[in-house]
C-alpha cells in the first residue's frame, strides 16, 4: 500500500553496470511464489553478484507498524541455498541505517546513498579479486579483527560532485510490465538533494545535502518517452525529496511541460518555503494534478523544534495560493513525534480542522528504530494507541481527512475500487469523490463503466 512503484533506484544502479557485464533485473514484486522464483532465476542466471534493493524497512504507518526485516532475511537465505556468489544490499531503505542493517541481515557488501559509481567500483574491485574494497565509497563490510570480534567497517562517502546529466537514464522496458499495467504509474526524479535540516529527516542521508539538478530538457525527454513507450500511463510521480525547492528548476520543468502539451497529471512534494503564485500557475499549466504538502504540525514550537523553517503562517499562505491557482493541496501532518504532547496532537487536529485544505493526511509518528529495539516498539506502541484513539473520536466529522492507521479513507477495498474506475495515482486526489461510506455512488458508477 498505497502502490507497487516502479524500481526507479535499480534502474539506475543498473543502467550504470558497464556494458562488458551481463546483468538481470528480477522485480519480486507481483509473483506469487517470490522466493521460489528467485531461487529458479539464481539457478538459470548463475550470476557473480547477487545485489538486493532494499527500499523499505518498514510501512510508515499505512496499515499499522509492520517491519520487513525478516522477509529481506529470507531473500537472503534463498539467494545463500543456490549460489556462494556475494551478496550486496543497498537502496533507500538501506541507507537510513546501514551499519545496524548489515549486522542484523549479514550481506557480504552494503552500499549506502546513491549507488551507481560505488556499484561499478565495487564490481571492478570483485573483478580483480584482491581484496581490496578501500575505493569503493560508502561500502559497508561485517569484519573480524585480531581478536575474533566482529564489527561493521564503513568506508566514507565521495567527495566528488556527481553530475546527474552524466548518468544513464533508467532504462524502463527492464520494468516488469505489470507495473504500469495494474497502477499505471511511472516515477521520474528531476534532482537529487536537499538543503534544509528538518531534524526527523532520513531524505538527507540518502540523496545527500547538496542539491543537484537535472537539465529540464532532459527531464521532459525521459517523461514523454517512457510516456511513448507505456501510453498505459496515467499518473506521474515526482520522486524529489522537495520538488520546489529550488523554486526556479520547478517553474522551468513546469514551462517546458506546458509548452509541450504535457497532459498526464502528476503530483510532487512540496514546501511552503518559496512557494509563490507564478509556480502555482505554472503547475496548473503543466497539469499538475496535487501537492503533497509536509506542514507536519499545528504547533509553531513543534515547528521550530523540528527545524522546519516555516511557520503556521507560511502554511496558511501556501494553502490559500493554491486554492488561488486551483492546485490540490494535500496536507500531511505528523503526529506524537518525540517530545510531543497528546494536547500538541489536539493543537495540529484543530489547526488542520480551522485551515480545511484539499485533503490531509494524518500519519502517526514511527521510528526506523522501532525494528530493531523492542523497548522502543513497546512504548511508542502506546502513545500511538492513545493518538488513534483521539483520531477515533474526530474521524467521522472530517470527511476529506486520510488517516491510514485507521484505515479511514484509506484501505485496500477503497483502493480497489477507484483503480477499477481508472484512477491512477494517490488517492486523495479522488477524495472528494468518496462519500462518506468511502464508497461513493459515482465512484461505483465509474468502476461499472469502466
Ligand atoms: C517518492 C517516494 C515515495 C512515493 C513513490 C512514488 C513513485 N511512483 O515512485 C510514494 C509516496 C508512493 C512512497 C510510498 C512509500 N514509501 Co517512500 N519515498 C519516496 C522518496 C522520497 C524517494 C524514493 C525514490 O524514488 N527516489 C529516487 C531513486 C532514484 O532513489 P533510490 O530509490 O534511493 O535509489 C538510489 C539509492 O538508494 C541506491 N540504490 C537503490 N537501490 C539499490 C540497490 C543496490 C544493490 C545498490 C548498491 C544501491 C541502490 O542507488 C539509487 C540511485 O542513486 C524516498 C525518500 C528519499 N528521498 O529517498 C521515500 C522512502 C523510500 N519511502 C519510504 C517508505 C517507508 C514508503 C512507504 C512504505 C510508506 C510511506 N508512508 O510512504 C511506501 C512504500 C511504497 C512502495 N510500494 O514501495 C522510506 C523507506 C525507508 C524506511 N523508512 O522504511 C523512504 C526512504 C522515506 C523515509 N521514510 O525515510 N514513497
Ligand atoms: S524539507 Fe523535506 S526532504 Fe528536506 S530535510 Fe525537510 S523533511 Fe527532509
Amino acid at each position: 500500500m498505497p502502490d507497487a512503484v516502479i524500481p526507479l533506484g535499480l534502474l539506475y544502479v543498473q543502467a550504470s553496470i558497464p556494458a562488458r557485464h551481463q546483468s538481470e533485473l528480477w522485480d519480486l514484486c507481483f509473483e506469487a511464489a517470490p522466493l521460489d522464483h528467485l531461487w529458479a532465476r539464481i539457478t538459470a542466471f548463475s550470476p557473480d553478484v547477487v545485489a538486493i534493493g532494499m527500499r523499505n524497512i518498514q510501512n510508515n504507518d499505512y496499515t499499522g507498524y509492520h517491519d520487513n526485516l525478516s522477509w529481506y532475511a529470507d531473500i537472503l537465505a534463498t539467494v545463500r541455498s543456490c549460489t556462494t556468489s556475494p551478496t550486496v544490499l543497498g537502496g533507500g531503505g538501506f541507507s537510513v541505517m546501514p551499519a545496524e542493517l548489515m549486522q542484523h541481515l549479514r550481506p557480504d557488501f552494503g552500499i549506502s546513498g546513491e549507488g551507481e559509481a560505488a556499484f561499478e567500483l565495487l564490481l571492478e574491485a570483485l573483478e580483480r579479486g584482491d581484496g581490496d574494497f578501500s575505493g569503493v565509497p560508502n561500502l559497508h563490510r561485517v569484519v573480524t579483527d585480531g581478536l575474533g570480534r566482529e564489527r561493521v567497517h564503513s568506508n566514507p562517502a565521495a567527495v566528488r560532485f556527481q553530475d546527474l546529466d552524466a548518468l544513464p537514464v533508467p532504462d524502463r522496458r527492464l520494468v516488469d510490465p505489470r507495473h504500469f499495467a495494474n497502477y499505471r504509474i511511472d516515477s521520474v526524479q528531476t534532482k537529487r538533494g536537499c538543503s534544509l535540516k528538518c531534524d526527523y529527516c532520513t531524505y538527507p542521508t540518502i540523496e545527500g545535502r547538496a542539491v543537484r539538478r537535472r537539465d529540464p530538457a532532459r527531464i521532459v525527454d525521459e517523461m514523454f518517452e517512457s510516456l511513448a513507450r507505456q501510453p498505459e500511463i496515467r499518473h506521474v510521480f515526482v520522486v524529489d525529496s522537495v520538488f520546489n525547492l529550488p523554486p526556479s528548476h520547478a517553474k522551468e520543468i513546469c514551462r517546458q511541460l506546458a509548452a509541450r502539451g504535457w497532459q498526464v497529471p502528476w503530483t510532487a512534494y512540496a514546501n511552503p518555503l518559496a512557494f509563490d503564485r507564478e509556480l502555482a500557475d505554472l503547475m496548473r499549466q503543466a497539469n499538475c494534478a496535487g501537492l503533497e504538502i509536509g506542514a507536519d504540525s499545528g504547533v509553531d514550537a513543534i515547528l521550530d523544534r523540528m527545524r522546519k523553517g516555516f511557520s503556521l503562517a507560511d502554511v496558511r499562505k501556501m494553502d490559500a495560493t493554491c486554492k488561488a491557482a486551483g492546485v490540490k493541496d494535500c496536507m500531511t501532518f505528523i503526529l506524537g513525534t518525540p517530545g510531543e504532547t497528546l494536547d500538541d496532537v489536539r493543537a495540529t487536529i484543530d489547526f488542520c480542522t480551522d485551515l480545511d485544505p484539499f485533503a490531509a493526511i494524518m500519519m502517526v509518528w514511527m521510528d526506523d528504530y522501532e525494528s530493531l529495539d523492542a523497548a522502543l516498539a513497546a512504548e511508542r506502541r502506546v502513545f500511538r494507541e492513545q493518538i488513534k484513539e483521539l483520531m477515533r473520536q474526530k474521524a467521522e466529522e472530517f470527511p476529506r481527512w486520510l488517516i491510514p492507521a485507521l484505515g479511514v479513507n484509506f484501505d485496500a477495498r477503497l483502493f480497489g475500487l477507484l483503480r477499477a474506475a481508472g484512477k491512477a495515482g494517490p488517492l486523495w486526489q479522488y477524495i472528494d469523490m468518496v462519500g462518506k461510506d468511502r464508497r461513493s455512488a459515482r465512484l461505483r458508477r465509474q468502476a461499472a463503466a469502466a
